[in-house]
């Protein structure tokens, strides 16, 4: 016999896109059920992005689990790009008067985690087999297991933020939901290192040997990327493999400043664009990574999955208190005019900064140009400034 529950709304994954949209409905006194397929260590312990946008850090704010980011968060109001060697400011707060910060998601995830126990409010780890029923009737449901004993919980919606490989976009049937995709041909190698930055603010690198960005978490902690191949392997990279090609890719100029240390945590993602529409299939809305992918070189991918849940907490808020549910009808509109742009800069930055094994000769030039451009337009530098701290949410 399974268990018989009830909630409001159901959200699959406990991933940013999940915890913070199960705060921003708590606030507004809306019951939500968080269920996740891994333990809570596990989530705890990943390692992925680490600039928010202003909007993103307004958010969290606004859910009450800003606090530590306001006082642990590194407030950024540039980056740099290097082409070849050459290294050119975007100089955010100068050119479209905004900032971004860096906080790890680790840590954001950590936050909201922290919160919603201390709350009391639902929150299931290590849940197995979920699986989503009945989001076109009135009566949708969300079954899982745990420790062995089956759950059925019920309830009005279901978000499905279940990331890439979750279960809530297979639910959508094959003649209702369309993909677009792109694969790109190259990983990206992380490494994260007790040792200060090399600089003050992120560079994206780019010259023959690919791309590289240099990243932190903190004055004493900084996170590295190089692009790799596809089919390569973290046993190919011991660490002075890899902050030697680091040296190489970045110019001896910036290198001389790069302090070397023993990694703690080393992994390999590929890149990848993707779009799954729509977004909303009957009662069931999905969010972040479950319904979009972008490659990281824009710092994209988790301010998109909050850009998402803004909306939907403010759609499901006005379902509730005002009974009025146009805005949740137009969700998937509303957010996939966003998406789209997101998609596109994150693409544009992606071409730009890393070196396509296939680029004809023709290809590379156009790169070189570009960042020439760049170098001497302010108009260029000022389109992506407001791109990558973030467009306005429309709502
Ligand atoms: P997540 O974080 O993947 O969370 C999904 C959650 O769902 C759970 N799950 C299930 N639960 C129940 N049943 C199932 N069947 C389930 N299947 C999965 C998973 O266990 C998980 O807990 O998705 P969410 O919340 O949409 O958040 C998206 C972000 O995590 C992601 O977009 C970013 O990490 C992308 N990203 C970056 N984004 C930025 O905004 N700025 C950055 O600087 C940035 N850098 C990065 C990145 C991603 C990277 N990787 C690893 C791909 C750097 C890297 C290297
Ligand atoms: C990171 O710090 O992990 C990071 C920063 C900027 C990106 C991608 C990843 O574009």
């Amino acid at each position: 016999m399974s268990q018989k529950l009830r909630t409001q709304v159901a959200i699959i994954g406990s991933g940013p896109a999940g915890l913070l949209l199960s705060e921003l409905l708590r606030k507004a006194g809306i019951d939500a059920w968080v269920i996740d397929r891994q333990s809570r260590v596990h989530i705890e312990a990943r390692i992925r992005a680490g600039v928010l946008e202003w909007g993103t850090v307004e958010a969290l704010r606004e859910a009450g689990v800003g606090a530590r980011m306001d006082r642990e968060g590194m407030v950024h109001s540039g980056f740099e790009m290097c082409f070849d060697g050459h290294r050119h400011r975007i100089d955010l707060a100068g050119l479209v008067d905004k900032k971004v910060m860096v906080y790890g998601q680790t840590e954001l995830t950590k936050d909201l985690i922290a919160q919603r126990l201390d709350s009391g409010a639902p929150i299931v780890f290590s849940a197995s087999n979920v699986q989503i029923d009945n989001v076109t009737s009135s009566a949708p449901r969300v079954r899982y297991e745990q420790a062995g004993k089956a759950h059925v919980l019920e309830c009005d919606y279901v978000a499905g933020c279940d990331g890439f490989h979750g279960v809530a976009r297979q639910t959508i049937p094959a003649d209702v939901l369309k993909t677009y995709e792109r694969v790109y041909p190259f990983g990206w190698l992380g490494v994260l290192v007790d040792r200060p930055p090399v600089a003050e603010e992120l560079i994206y690198a780019n010259g023959a040997r690919g791309f590289a960005l240099c990243s932190m978490r903190s004055a004493t902690r900084s996170r590295y990327y190089l692009q790799c191949g596809l089919d390569d392997n973290i046993e190919n990279w011991s660490d002075d493999r890899f902050f030697d090609e680091l040296e190489k890719r970045l110019g001896s100029e910036t290198a001389q400043n790069l302090q070397r240390g023993s990694s703690i945590e080393k992994s390999i993602a590929p890149l990848r664009s993707f779009v799954a529409e729509p977004m909303r299939y009957g009662a069931m809305f999905l969010a972040g990574d479950a319904a979009h992918i972008v490659p990281p070189t824009g710092a994209k991918g988790l301010n998109l999955a909050v850009a998402d849940v803004r909306v939907l907490a403010r759609a499901m808020i006005q379902s509730y208190q005002q009974g009025n549910t146009a805005y949740l009808e137009r969700y998937s509109e509303i957010c996939l005019k966003r998406v789209w742009k997101v998609e596109r800069f994150s693409w544009y930055m992606s071409q730009l900064l890393h070196q396509f094994p296939e680029a004809t000769p023709f290809e590379r030039k156009m790169q070189a140009a570009e960042f020439d451009y760049l170098t001497q337009s302010e108009s260029a530098c000022r389109s992506i400034a407001e791109n990558y701290v973030g467009l306005p949410l429309q709502m």
